[in-house]
């Protein structure tokens, strides 16, 4: 009987021998280039603030403007249970509530490695997580405002680093947007949009990049990678891009949408950072954060149980044994 042990003995002809180590390839851990993870493995409602990233030697900081929320009313706090995604990497730990109030109640973590500029990794830097809308907050008027179509900014990186304010615009380096859909007479539809931008210096509603191809709902579950990419070319050449439910472990493709080039470029990354905003159409849930140079870093396949591979190796082999025997 054919047994997987063989998978790992040397090979005199390769055929079978590379298919076996394609296969432990595949099974491996493809996290080795990641920045940052975080499942947020952390005390069941306790304050993100509070943590640190063990794995990273980052904890999870509070900026000091806008003024953040006392202790007691701060309520982005770890809960219980995971957020994860079809085919992506098993989750871990537990996951974060981020909801709209108190507003522009940020959380920050500063980035192992950092600076990240031009002259790393191409000068692209990637990050992902998991989100979902736990609740819908009706809006009685004013949703055809430019304040609600500019939306929220609930996620991204940042030029600064530990609890240094966030209040300058130019200082973001892309911000995930979300907002109410509205519909051909500015009636909301209950589901949002999500879209990304450079930063928010001179934002207008038009200034975001939203994806009007799709829209979701309370409760739809959510894989979000963002890319900031420095370019050499001019200073407001960077592209930063949003992919939204991409296939873990497959090529990046097409992002969902890419943000307008024209807003000054950021010169370093140094941190990424939630935020709570409440011109966002409800609560949000995250989890599952990964930070990386590439797109691949960021959005790992979910590695098969041990059982489960065992059975694909020995199908894999018994296939092939077939096929050279004919
Ligand atoms: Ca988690
Ligand atoms: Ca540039």
């Amino acid at each position: 009987m054919l047994h997987i042990n063989r998978c790992v003995t040397p090979w005199r002809r390769s055929s079978l021998g590379a298919a076996c180590l394609a296969l432990l390839t595949m099974a491996a851990p493809s996290s080795a280039a990641l920045i940052l993870y975080d499942g947020f493995d952390y005390t069941v409602g306790e304050r993100i603030v509070t943590q640190t990233n063990v794995a990273a030697s980052q904890p999870w900081l509070d900026p000091t403007s806008p003024t953040p929320p006392a202790a007691a009313s701060d309520t982005s706090v770890i809960v219980a249970g995971n957020l994860g995604f079809p085919g992506l990497q098993a989750a871990t730990g537990n996951s974060l509530a981020l909801p709209r109030l108190p507003n522009g109640n940020y959380a920050r973590i500063n980035l192992p490695g950092a600076p990240y500029n031009a002259t790393k990794n191409d000068g692209s830097l990637f990050a992902s997580f998991t989100l979902k809308m736990t609740n819908w907050v009706t809006l009685v008027s004013g949703a055809e405002n430019d304040a609600n179509r500019m939306g929220a900014f609930i996620a991204g990186f940042h030029l600064g680093t530990g609890t240094g304010g966030m209040s300058t615009a130019t200082a973001f380096a892309g911000q995930i947007r979300i907002r109410r859909e509205l519909d051909g007479s500015n009636v909301q539809t209950g589901n949002y949009q999500l879209g990304i931008v450079k930063h928010n210096a001179g934002l207008t509603p038009a200034t975001t990049a939203w994806d009007l191809s799709q829209s979701y709902a309370v409760g739809d579950e959510l894989l979000l990678v963002m890319e900031y990419q420095h370019l050499t070319g001019t200073t407001t050449d960077d592209q930063v891009r949003l992919w939204i439910n991409p296939t873990p472990g497959a090529p990046a493709g097409t992002p969902s949408v890419t943000a307008q080039i024209g807003p000054a470029d950021v010169a370093n990354i140094n941190s990424f950072w939630f935020r709570g905003d409440q011109l966002s159409p409800g609560d949000l849930q995250i989890d599952e954060l990964r930070v990386g140079p590439t797109f691949a870093d960021v959005t790992p396949a979910l590695v098969p149980e041990p059982a489960t591979f065992a059975l694909a190796v020995l199908g894999a082999v018994a296939a092939l044994g077939a096929s050279r025997r004919r």
